[in-house]
């Protein structure tokens, strides 16, 4: 029994493997979440205060932006992730607690994403054990968080066989955004995983998975909070493997 234990014990904890469902019903993308949401791939409400005692959690890139008279930090951001997946798509939720909406940088470029208020889900499809900074197989599928939608608020970033960070818009995806007061908003996106990545997904494909969310409340890089890896190297991603439909979270009946 003691074996067993110290067994469990010695697996490093982001090694759990992440669950991610598949959806059997349709999608509306629309910014309101209630028709998938319960389906979906989601462990809870996350902020500084959870990041700091998760296994990947790293000072120097888990931190919010100090600009004097913030708020408490789990006002400053707080947000449930949701990540589903069919037979083609990619189905990508985010509700955030944002104190201040934050979409301009003074030295834009279209695939600075990470200088604005933004979520990225960064996918390795297939999961590999090679060391790789957007290689072949890398993904990001990038959202801005402004509702007027501009082209670059909707970004790609990936490898190839020969290339690292190739840098283009995400044109294979419905996607909407819904603000709410302060820097609050719903994020809703579809991304098509055929045209994407070049394959379609089954039940039992083992990806790569990290989710950054980017908050620089008016200050430059460096503001944000990454869940389940430490950064752009692949293999301190969290494992997630692509599972059957699960069912909503079951409540005691009265
Ligand atoms: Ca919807
Ligand atoms: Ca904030
Ligand atoms: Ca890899
Ligand atoms: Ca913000």
């Amino acid at each position: 029994m003691l074996r067993c234990l110290c067994v469990v014990l010695s697996v490093p904890l982001w090694a759990q493997v992440l669950e991610l469902p598949k959806l059997t019903s349709a999608v509306q993308v629309d910014g309101d979440l209630k028709e998938w949401k319960e389906r979906a791939f989601h462990d809870g409400v996350w902020d500084i205060y959870r990041v700091r005692h998760s296994p990947w959690f790293d000072p120097k890139i888990n931190r919010l932006t100090q600009h004097g008279n913030e708020p408490p930090p789990a006002e400053d951001l707080a947000a449930r992730y949701y990540t589903a997946w069919d037979d083609r798509y990619l189905y990508l939720g985010a509700e955030v607690i944002d104190n201040v909406n934050d979409v301009d940088d003074p030295a834009h470029e279209p695939k600075r994403w990470y200088f604005k208020d933004a979520i990225c889900w960064f996918v390795e499809v297939p999961r590999d054990t090679v060391n790789e900074r957007f290689g072949e197989g890398d993904h990001a599928f990038c959202f801005v968080a402004d509702a007027r939608r501009p082209g670059y608020a909707a970004w790609h970033r990936l490898g190839d066989k020969t290339r690292n960070y190739i840098e283009e818009p995400l044109k294979a995806v419905e996607w909407a955004l819904k603000r709410g007061a302060n820097g609050n908003f719903v994020l809703e996106a579809k991304v098509d995983l055929v045209k994407t990545t070049g394959r379609a997904p089954k039940i039992g494909d083992e990806w790569g998975l990290e989710i950054v969310h980017t908050d620089p409340d008016g200050g430059g890089y460096g503001g944000h909070i990454i869940l389940y890896g430490k950064g752009d190297d692949d293999n301190t991603w969290g494992h997630a493997r692509l599972v059957g439909p699960q069912p909503e979270v079951e409540r005691k009946p009265e």
